[in-house]
């Protein structure tokens, strides 16, 4: 585990004191020490509680009131300074999986290992907290994508959670973005789950497809009893997620998403990832709001594209 020394502990903390000074909002958010030196920002307000990274602008927990925790976030997490943080809601961004060209440019794009700065808090009329975050263009990210962006992400924490990941072109030169808002939902056991709302949708199967070329097609619900790793294509529907042993239904609407993907990676892949905790495949599905594959979006110079997700909890009526 890295150690940081005086010097940049007291930087750290006057960096603190700063966001908070400028950034708390009475009661309900407020910021801390989080790992490597960073900080996360803690909400807490009559709907729910939440933590959110600055380092990659990550969601990391959800909890409405009266509800078990909506996101799954691995127990390493916090040890493990030189990985993405696994769980909660990375953002995959300018591209989606393994760079198309140069496999030694990072997995998912960077936005979900750049540290985000702060540009707005408040709290709304409803009772909810929002907080809006932001990357630009830097010689890191102009080194890895040569192109000038300004990326935002405004997090909405109510009884129900909202992202929306927007990119604007700030350049001369249209780009091609992929993205995904990989959303780790906290499950009781993942075989007595079942995804509603990709019925009938065509889908690239990561896991038994040999090339990406291969469509098959959804037939019924989502169940998983093996590594499921899957892209849906075209589709703008809501999905829902059934959990039989929490009772309840987690509904993940969208706008501006054209793909959903599905991933579980199973005993074996979550055994080579290594930072799943015991047994962490069976607790956690992910379903992720993106566009990717055959939907990547293309932004012209001043152009703008908003990718929404909005996550809410149902409780299932009756016995499961
Ligand atoms: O979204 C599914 C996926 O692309 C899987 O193929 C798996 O790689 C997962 O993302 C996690 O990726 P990560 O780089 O966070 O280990």
């Amino acid at each position: 585990m890295s150690t940081i020394d005086q010097e940049t502990l007291a930087e750290s903390l006057e960096e603190l004191q700063v966001l908070n000074e400028r950034y708390f909002t009475t009661r309900h958010l407020e910021f801390k020490a989080g790992r490597n030196g960073n900080f996360v920002a803690e909400i807490k307000n009559d709907h729910a509680e939440a933590t959110i990274s600055l380092e990659g602008g990550q969601m990391m927990t959800f909890q409405p009131r009266d509800q078990e925790a909506v996101l799954w976030l691995s127990p390493f997490a916090p040890l493990n300074p030189n990985k993405p943080i696994r769980g909660g809601i990375p953002v995959c961004w300018p591209w989606f999986g393994p760079h198309s060209t140069d496999s030694d440019k990072p997995a998912h794009g960077f936005a979900r290992t750049a540290l985000w700065t702060v540009a707005n808090t408040k709290n709304l009329d409803d009772g909810a907290t929002q907080i809006s975050l932001e990357l630009v263009d830097n010689e890191a990210t102009l080194a890895l994508w040569p192109y000038a962006f300004q990326l935002q992400l405004i997090i909405t924490v109510g009884t129900q959670l909202q992202l929306e990941l927007v990119t604007r072109n700030t350049g001369d030169k249209t780009f091609t973005i992929g993205e995904a808002l990989h959303t780790y939902f906290n499950v009781s056991d993942v075989t007595q789950t079942s995804i509603h709302g990709l019925e009938n949708c065509q889908y690239i199967d990561k896991v038994n497809n040999i090339d990406n070329a291969q469509r098959d097609v959804q037939e019924g619900a989502v169940t998983i009893s093996a590594e499921t790793d899957r892209i849906y294509l075209d589709t703008t529907a809501d999905c829902v997620i059934e959990d039989r042993g929490l009772k309840r239904r987690i509904r993940i609407a969208k706008q501006g998403s054209q793909s959903t993907v599905v991933w579980n990676p199973w005993t074996e892949k979550a055994a080579r990832l290594g930072d799943l905790g015991y047994q962490g495949q069976l607790r956690m599905l992910c379903i992720e709001t993106a566009n990717a594959a055959d939907n990547v979006v293309e932004v012209a110079p001043g152009g703008e594209h908003c990718l929404q997700a909005v996550i809410s909890v149902e409780t299932l009526s009756g016995s499961a």
